[in-house]
C-alpha cells in the first residue's frame, strides 16, 4: 500500500525524474507542505516565498491572476526556490487540444515550461494532454519538468465522478507519456494505488470547514492519515494568518507529524 512507504523509498519507484526528486527533497528538508501563494501583487508573493520557504517543497502559483508580473518577478522566484529549496508549480490547470496547451504551456506572456517545475492539467481531454504539453519541450527538456493530473477536486458539487477518476488514473499510470507525470491532485487515496506518483491534497485548514464559494476544508491530520495525501497544499490557512511565517511552520509541522504516524503505524 503506497500511503505506508517511506518517501525515500517511493523515490525509487517514481518514473518521472522531477517526482524522484521532489520525494527526495520533501524527506530530506522534512517538509510536506505545499505554499498556495495566491497573490495579486508579485512583491506579496516574492515576500510571502522568502518567509515561508524554509517550510515548503513547494510554491503553488496561478500566475495568471498576478497585476504587475514581469519576466524579473520570475527571476526573483527562481532565486527565492534556490535559497530555500523548494519547486515551483504553475497551477494552470490546463484543458484544452495537445496543440492549444502545447502554446498555452510554451508561449504568451507568461512562457510557463521556462520556468515551473510543474504544472497541474485536467485529464478531460484524455492523454493527447500529455503529448500536447510534452510538444512544448525541447529535447530532454522533458526530465526536468513534470505535470500533475487532476482526478478529483475539492469544490463541493463538481462533475467528477467514479468513471473519471478511474480513466484519470489510467492515463496517469499507462502508455508512453508516463515518465511525464509526478502526481495526482485529488482527495482521495484510492484515486490511484501507484506508489511511485505523488498525491497532492488542496482543501487544507486548521480551523474552518468551508469558505463562501464551495471550497471544503480538511485538517493537516485528515488529509494525510485518512485521505492518502502526500503533499499537502495550504493558501488562505497561511496567507490570511496573522503571522504567515508562523502558520507556515505550524502547518508544516502537523502535515509531517501526519506523515511520519502514517507510514509508522
Ligand atoms: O481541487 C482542487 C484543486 C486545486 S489545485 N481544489 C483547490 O483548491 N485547488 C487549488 O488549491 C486552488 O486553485 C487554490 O490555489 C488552492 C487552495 O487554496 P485555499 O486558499 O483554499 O487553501
Amino acid at each position: 500500500q503506497r500511503t505506508k512507504l517511506t518517501y525515500e523509498s517511493r523515490a525509487n519507484l517514481a518514473k518521472s525524474p522531477i517526482a524522484k526528486r521532489l520525494f527526495h527533497l520533501i524527506a530530506s528538508k522534512q517538509t510536506n507542505l505545499c505554499l498556495a501563494a495566491d497573490l495579486t501583487r508579485t512583491d506579496e508573493i516574492l515576500d510571502i516565498a522568502d518567509k515561508c520557504g524554509p517550510f515548503i517543497c513547494l510554491l503553488k502559483t496561478h500566475v495568471d491572476i498576478v497585476e504587475d508580473f514581469s519576466e524579473g518577478f520570475i527571476n526573483n522566484l527562481k532565486s527565492l526556490a534556490q535559497k530555500h529549496n523548494f519547486l515551483l508549480m504553475e497551477d494552470r490547470k490546463f484543458a484544452d487540444i495537445g496543440n492549444t496547451v502545447s502554446l498555452q504551456y510554451g508561449k504568451g506572456i507568461y512562457k510557463i515550461s521556462s520556468w515551473a517545475d510543474l504544472v497541474t492539467a485536467h485529464t478531460l481531454p484524455g492523454r493527447s494532454i500529455l503529448q500536447g504539453l510534452k510538444a512544448a519541450l525541447g529535447e530532454g527538456e522533458s526530465k526536468e519538468r513534470g505535470v500533475f493530473l487532476l482526478s478529483e477536486m475539492s469544490a463541493s458539487g463538481n462533475l467528477i465522478d467514479a468513471k473519471y477518476k478511474e480513466s484519470s488514473n489510467k492515463i496517469a499510470t499507462e502508455g508512453a507519456d508516463v515518465d511525464f507525470v509526478a502526481g495526482v491532485v485529488c482527495q482521495s487515496s484510492d484515486a490511484f494505488a501507484f506508489p511511485g506518483l505523488l498525491q497532492l491534497t488542496p482543501g487544507v485548514k486548521i480551523d474552518e470547514s468551508v469558505d463562501q464559494l464551495g471550497q471544503q476544508y480538511q485538517t493537516p491530520e485528515h488529509v494525510v492519515k485518512e485521505r492518502g495525501a502526500d503533499i499537502g497544499v495550504v493558501g488562505r490557512g497561511i496567507l490570511k494568518a496573522a503571522n504567515p511565517e508562523k502558520a507556515a511552520q505550524t502547518y508544516r509541522d502537523r502535515l509531517w507529524a501526519a506523515y511520519q504516524d502514517r507510514v509508522a503505524k
